[in-house]
């Protein structure tokens, strides 16, 4: 497993190093918009303390980070009046995972939208 690196892109916004539009935050966990967003009201809910993805999480991250996962899923359905929503996350770089800090993607969809293409 590779380690933890201090300086991507999540821990310096969690260090206030490169800003984020912030959209909800408590103890343990951050959700943020994402600034590549594949539909309207992209966001993203991180862990407060380091882990590179679920495979290297622990209990208690994954709990926080599933509980704010759904608190965002329920506010962006009803923020964006959706039909459904996608949660997303990648672990490594062949599953997919581009910032080595675990995430979860929350997307808001519409019946009949599909998400842009990344980047
Ligand atoms: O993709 C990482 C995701 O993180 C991708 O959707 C873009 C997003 N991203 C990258 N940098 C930032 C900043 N600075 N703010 C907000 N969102 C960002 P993944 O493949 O899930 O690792």
């Amino acid at each position: 497993m590779a380690d933890y690196d201090p300086d991507n892109i999540f821990a310096k916004i969690l260090r206030e190093e490169i800003p984020c539009m912030r959209v909800y935050e408590d103890d343990e966990t951050l959700a943020f918009m994402d600034i590549m967003p594949r539909v309207d009201g992209h966001l993203l809910v991180i862990p407060k303390t380091p882990c590179r993805n679920v495979l290297d999480a622990t209990p208690e991250q994954l709990t926080a980070v599933i509980k704010t996962v759904q608190k965002m899923a329920r506010a962006v359905k009803s923020a964006f009046d959706a039909d459904g929503v996608t949660i997303q996350q990648f672990n490594e770089a062949a599953g997919g995972q581009e910032v080595f800090h675990l995430h979860f993607h929350v997307l808001p969809r519409h019946e009949g939208v599909s998400m842009r293409p990344p980047g």
